[in-house]
């Protein structure tokens, strides 16, 4: 079963965003994943932050890699660009299509195979070169799409399906991306969409490498006593350390958590975050003591949750490259080919 067709009918009143959006206009095919997975729940969470947001569905391109986590894409906002690329290689497809046209808004959905095994080396060269997009790894510690088999962020002592227990040390997202200098590190649970939504729209807000690892639990191969990236563990270890409780445009985010000291980090671009932090010793600004913090608690088997880290100032790499606002599409023959007497100045300048 690789398709299969939504009912094109819907009820008139369905809600309708700023721009007279229903959430179907931000849906995809039905999604053919076993029922349970952590990864339809991140999709809903997509479109639910895209659907408040305003966001008009051909400015965004979603890129992937392969895996359930990576099939994704199908599932949500049907009417935007999307490109499914090879095993652990979407980085540098994402990264290659955001120079083209820095004008979409860039999404990657990958998996924990995806970018910590086979694509760890992709995963952080575009964490450090800092290109403008939300990165989001749908992580649950295996490889589910090849039926199960440990991941390179499985737990060290966590036990298979099978009773196997896995020996080797984990690979931290998480600690990967803030240690590369990615501006936006974020960790929510996909059976949380009260604080994975805002975390979505916040990264999709913030200019630069946004990262979010969600874990997201294999109801198929991962959802065991003994797994650490279970429903039933994630539950009981999570130690969420702020809610965002509001982003830029003012909208309030109707949440069901209890109220703490509230902070607010003005970014870049002048939009705020409104913070509600839950643990009183956690800054989010900052990244030492923030990895600090996580490392702490992972020792304790606690899965730190929420906005982990943002940088107020960040930029991306089109800053860095100082390359042209225009998509390189319509940039004119003139502009790309300026003629014999900029070549030979450019040439002077490099002797
Ligand atoms: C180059 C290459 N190597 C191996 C595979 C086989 N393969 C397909 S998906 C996958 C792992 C997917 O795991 P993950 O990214 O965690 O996604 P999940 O299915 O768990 O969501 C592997 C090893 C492949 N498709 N291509
Ligand atoms: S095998 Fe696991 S990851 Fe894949 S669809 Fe099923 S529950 Fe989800
Ligand atoms: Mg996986």
């Amino acid at each position: 079963m690789t398709y299969l067709a939504k009912p094109k009918l819907h009820h008139p009143e369905l809600p309708r965003n700023g721009i007279g959006f229903t959430h179907r206009d931000y849906e995809g095919k039905i999604s053919t994943l076993c029922a349970g997975c952590g990864h339809d729940s991140i999709s809903a969470a997509l479109i639910q932050a895209c659907w408040e947001l305003d966001i008009e569905p051909h400015k965004v391109a979603k890129l992937s890699g392969i895996g359930c986590s990576s099939k994704t894409p199908d599932y949500f906002l049907g009417n935007s660009h999307g490109f499914n690329s090879v095993h652990g290689r979407m980085p540098s497809v994402l990264t290659g299509a955001n120079l083209a046209n820095r004008e979409l808004i860039y999404l990657g959905v990958s998996g924990d195979g995806d970018s910590a095994s086979i694509g760890i080396g992709q995963f952080a060269h575009c964490m450090r070169r800092g290109v403008n997009m939300v990165y989001i790894v749908e992580n649950n510690g295996v490889y589910g799409l090849t039926k199960g088999q440990f991941s390179a962020t499985a737990d060290k002592g966590s036990k298979s399906k099978r009773g196997i227990i896995n020996n080797d040390e984990p690979v931290d997202m998480i600690g990967l991306a803030l240690q590369l200098g990615a501006t936006f590190v974020a960790r929510s649970f996909s059976g949380d969409k009260a604080q994975l939504v805002p975390l979505i729209k916040a990264a999709i807000e913030h200019r630069g490498a946004a990262f979010i690892d969600v874990v997201s639990p294999c109801v198929a191969f991962n959802n065991h006593a003994g797994s650490t990236k279970s429903y039933d563990y994630v539950r009981d270890h999570n130690e969420a350390v702020n809610r965002l409780d509001f982003i830029s445009g003012g909208e309030q985010i109707t949440a069901d958590y209890a109220p703490g000291e509230l902070v607010e980090v003005a970014q870049h671009d002048g939009s705020v975050l409104r913070l509600r932090k839950l643990a009183t010793d956690y800054d989010p600004t900052d990244r030492v003591k923030a990895m600090h913090y996580i490392l702490q608690h992972h020792e304790r088997g606690e899965v730190v949750t929420g906005l982990l880290y943002v940088k107020p100032e960040s930029t991306d790499l089109h800053a860095y490259l100082h390359t042209v606002d225009t998509p390189l599409n319509r940039l004119t023959e003139r502009e790309l080919c300026p003629g014999s007497v900029a070549l030979a100045k450019i040439n002077a300048s490099l002797r």
